[in-house]
């Protein structure tokens, strides 16, 4: 189905592909280059310039990583170090991550493909890499002190198997792997069938991204590796919103999207507009007779999902987790919920000794994607993004499903807002609003029943955690 002369159509896409970054060559001869990636935006896809042929994937805010052909076998460099990640425009954290970015590279080989990682420490401890999902001998497993020793700083191991199952993969350390994953140590990997397999249908686009969790204090730059629940910012590939790229499509396009999880809790991602299918798993790809349509999929930990559809209905989509706390960024968890109280006097009072006191949340949050309130250098704001209609008050894990009837093949390139047809968007009712219609005395119930009890329910404070 997919033939050479489709790759070669979108080249032009590709031509400025991976190696747009800057690209430094390992010292070392006898390894291929480790390339390296400096900015965080996302990569045309890599069309194989060697091997067998396949579409290739694009990593939302990500790459892929190039291979040398070395008799027969596809060798890559991966170089474990720590970066410095844009999370969103202002905000940038201090990571380890692969060849200059986190997550890693993206890995893409071919069922079937003799595949050879060479795997380089720049970190100052021990590391290894786990080949989450894949089929080899158990020396290569990458599990440090189980199937190999670990990596030491400034050395160099070899992984070598033969890619045996078509599917969607992750790769991630074995080796101190709570504050090496907490630190963004992560990438993904797809292998593509080698022919037209039976339960993988071809598709225009195949988008991926890995989920992942930090918590870095507003002002900081390094994440507190010692969280278990209680992270404060929810990302795809190390981004938040609006830090995280649409994901652009043609309309009528086969979409595939494929997303991993290495947090520490699951991950309802929610698609509007649309109904998907679950194709694929880390297991394989799941039997036609088991795939139900969706428009929520649960992604746990340490899972991976692959999720296909038809965009055929033009717009601008939300894609989200659905999770509410997870579409924000940091924030103050000791903040009280304030809906409904009038503070204005308080206000007023504090506001003589602070000049720049704000109270906030009287008629709910939104206000807070207004104000111009004055952060920490180095801070993400809570809410944000910009759409045509205003401030869209998201933050986490939330992007955009662009769908354009007259978005080229092979295009990833932002189209810009949508544009709705005339009288397709929700209207103000301008007519006189009835009064509602309420029980009179003699329904009500009797004062003292359970139908007069009115409860004031408290959240406690404090503690957020279990989200
Ligand atoms: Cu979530």
């Amino acid at each position: 189905m997919n033939t050479r002369r489709q790759f070669l159509g979108g080249a032009g896409v590709a031509a400025a592909a991976v190696t747009a970054g800057s690209v430094s060559r390992a010292a070392l001869a006898a390894l291929p280059e480790a390339v390296v990636q400096t900015g965080a935006g996302t990569q045309p896809p890599l069309l194989p310039p060697t091997g067998r042929p396949y579409r290739p994937v694009v990593t939302l805010n990500g790459w892929t990583l190039p291979w040398r052909m070395n008799g027969g076998v596809k060798e890559f460099h991966l170089v474990a170090e720590p970066v410095v990640r844009e999370m969103a425009p202002g905000f940038r954290a201090h990571l380890w991550g692969y060849n200059g970015q986190s997550p890693g590279p993206t890995i893409e080989v071919v069922e079937g493909d003799h595949v050879r990682l060479f795997v380089t420490n720049r970190l100052g401890e021990l590391t290894s890499v786990h080949w989450h999902g894949q089929r080899l001998p158990n020396g290569m497993d990458g599990v440090s002190g189980l199937t190999q020793p670990g990596i030491p700083p400034g050395k160099t191991f070899v992984y070598e198997f033969v890619a045996r199952r078509a599917g969607t993969f992750m790769y991630h350390p074995h080796a101190d792997e709570m504050v090496q994953m907490a630190m963004g140590m992560m990438g993904f990997w797809v292998t593509h069938p080698k022919d037209r397999h039976p339960l993988i249908d071809p598709v225009e686009r195949d988008f991926c991204f890995l989920l992942n969790a930090f918590d870095i204090e507003p002002g900081s730059a390094t994440p507190r590796v010692m969280t278990m629940l209680d992270f404060n910012l929810w990302g795809w590939n190390s981004r938040i919103f609006p830090g995280i790229d649409p994901l652009v499509v043609r309309q009528g396009d086969r979409v595939r999207l494929r997303v991993g999880n290495l947090t520490m809790t699951n991950h309802p991602i929610h698609l509007h507009g649309h109904e998907f299918l679950v194709t694929g798993t880390d297991g394989g790809p799941t039997p036609r007779a088991a795939r139900q349509p969706e428009v929520t999929t649960d992604v746990a930990v340490g899972q991976m999902r692959q999720l296909d559809f038809v965009a055929d209905e033009p717009g601008d989509w939300a894609l989200h987790c659905h999770k509410s706390h997870h579409t924000m960024n940091a924030m103050g968890h000791g903040v009280p919920t304030m809906i409904g109280v009038d503070h204005s006097g308080l206000a007023r009072r504090i506001g003589a000794l602070v000049p720049d006191y704000m109270v906030m949340g009287e008629r709910g949050m939104k206000d807070m994607t207004e104000m111009a309130m004055p952060l920490p250098d180095n801070t993400a704001p809570m809410m944000a993004g910009r759409g045509p209609f205003g401030p869209l008050g998201m933050g986490g894990m939330f992007s955009v499903l662009k769908v354009r009837p007259d978005q080229p093949p092979g295009d990833y390139r932002d189209p810009g807002d949508y544009r709705h047809p005339p009288g397709s968007v929700a209207y103000e009712f301008t007519g006189s609003l009835p009064e509602p219609l309420r029980p009179t005395a003699a329904e009500a119930p009797a004062p003292g029943t359970a139908g007069q009890v009115e409860l004031r329910v408290r959240k406690p404070g404090g503690g957020h955690a279990g989200h």
